[in-house]
């Protein structure tokens, strides 16, 4: 039986929504094709990617190389599981150690597993290196966080719609406010056997928030001064999405241990993967963790090539200078709609804006479906903040075509 072919958007809907979990709410649109910063829909109508699929298609939809790569490996091996040895996984895993300066390297698949791999390394870690008691390690997060949705992961969520009807919950975590040392410092006095600090170097979900210049070394200075891991979640805004090859370098911060998905693969599949030191890494024995597909030679092929047109195009360099360009556009925009359009922020091209709801209670959802009607592609998050995050190939005249889009929809909003 050949796939069964959509030949209408109302089609695919129908049928996601008669056979599909409700689990999303998407924008109203069905995509078809990528190519670069382009998605076309059923009906042959092309958009401007501006979500990336949350960061995850940095290097532009289907990037040539990296589909190169997964074609290739794709016909001569894709999976022996770690049981066996291949001839790829040494390759990746050296290769991305000396891309972000670490002894050893962890892949996984999704992000979640990469941020459970991580939460299970600084345990383990405090109990063989720090001397934790059996089952008492603490790891400090912060208000707001994103890193996954596993049961374990949203037991230290703050968002109720994360959590609700998903109990019981796993303990082990402080949660303390973001963009706070004071807070963190006094998590740090009132518990030592706390092993480990995850964060997001900039909040993605929670909208693009972007904390103090200094707040991150410093957090790191504090948890050295515990004798506690920094445990960076660059799953979004890695790999160049915020302007720097990580968004831990704008404080010059070398996470202990550091977690990076979605751009790993170029959005390809999924590829996520743990880096730490020896002291660190070496706390995991033969035996104690895995996956059946992590560090697969298809992803270890896919996760080189990825990493490699990052580089090779200069990525992360456009962001930053694109990412200067787009704000300052937005901020044009802010101020002709300020009563609408009430803060820009964001670094490289990991960039929200949020919109106050209107008289008439037409809210950010509106501005986005508006948005796809004239051809650009974003998703609001938290009722009012539309975050823009296009791939990182787009070039500055077609940047500008998009604020164009933007500043129209938000003109005649
Ligand atoms: C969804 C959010 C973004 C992440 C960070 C870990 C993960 C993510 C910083 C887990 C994943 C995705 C999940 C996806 C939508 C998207 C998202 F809105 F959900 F929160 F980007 F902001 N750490 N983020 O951003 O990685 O297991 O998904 O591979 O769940 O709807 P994953």
């Amino acid at each position: 039986m050949n796939m069964q072919a959509i030949t209408s958007s109302q089609e695919a809907i129908a049928i996601e929504y008669k056979y599909g979990a409700h689990n999303y709410h998407p924008i109203p649109v069905v995509l078809t094709r990528g190519e670069g910063i382009f998605l076309w829909d059923v009906e042959g109508k092309r958009y401007y990617d501006f979500l990336s699929a949350y960061s995850a298609v940095n290097q532009g939809h289907c990037h040539p190389k990296i589909i190169g790569a997964l074609t290739l490996q794709a016909q001569q091996l894709t999976l022996t599981s770690r049981a066996f040895y291949n001839d790829k996984l040494g390759v990746a895993e050296k290769y991305i150690c000396e891309y972000f300066g670490y002894d050893k390297a962890l892949y996984m698949n999704s992000g979640a597993e990469a941020v459970e791999t991580a939460i299970k390394l600084a345990r383990k870690w405090g109990y063989l290196q720090k001397g934790i008691p059996p089952h008492n390690a603490e790891i400090i997060v912060v208000e707001h966080n994103f890193h996954g949705r596993t049961t374990g992961i949203i037991s230290f969520s703050t968002d109720p719609v994360s959590t609700k009807g998903f109990g019981p919950y796993m303990p082990g975590y402080k949660v303390i406010p973001y963009n706070d040392l004071a807070a963190l410092e006094e998590a740090l006095q009132e518990n030592p056997n706390v092993c480990g600090f995850l964060v997001e170097p900039i909040q993605g979900e929670a909208g693009v928030v972007v904390p103090d210049e200094g707040y991150l070394a410093k957090a790191h200075a504090l948890c050295k001064e515990y004798s506690v891991l920094l445990m960076a979640d660059e799953i979004q805004t890695g790999i160049g999405r915020t302007g720097q090859i990580l968004a831990s370098c704008y404080d010059a911060v070398h996470a202990d241990i550091l977690i990076l998905g979605k751009a790993l693969s170029g959005g390809v599949l999924p590829v996520s993967a743990v880096l730490a030191n020896d002291d660190i890494m070496l706390c995991i024995q033969p035996g104690e963790h895995g996956s059946t597909f992590g560090g697969n030679p298809l992803a270890a092929a896919v996760a080189i090539a990825a990493l490699e047109v990052i580089k090779e195009e200069n990525l992360t360099e456009n962001a930053r200078i694109l990412g200067e360009i787009f704000r300052e556009r937005m901020e044009r925009l802010r101020e002709k709609r300020p009563e609408l359009v009430t803060l820009v922020r964001g670094k490289g091209l990991l960039n929200a804006v949020v919109i106050e709801p209107t008289a008439d209670e037409r809210t950010a959802w509106d501005v986005c479906v508006e948005l796809k009607e004239n051809g650009l592609l974003a998703k609001p998050t938290h009722g009012d903040i539309i975050r823009f995050a296009p791939p990182l190939v787009i070039t500055e005249e077609q940047l500008h075509a998009c604020c164009d889009i933007i500043e129209e929809v938000i003109l005649n909003f």
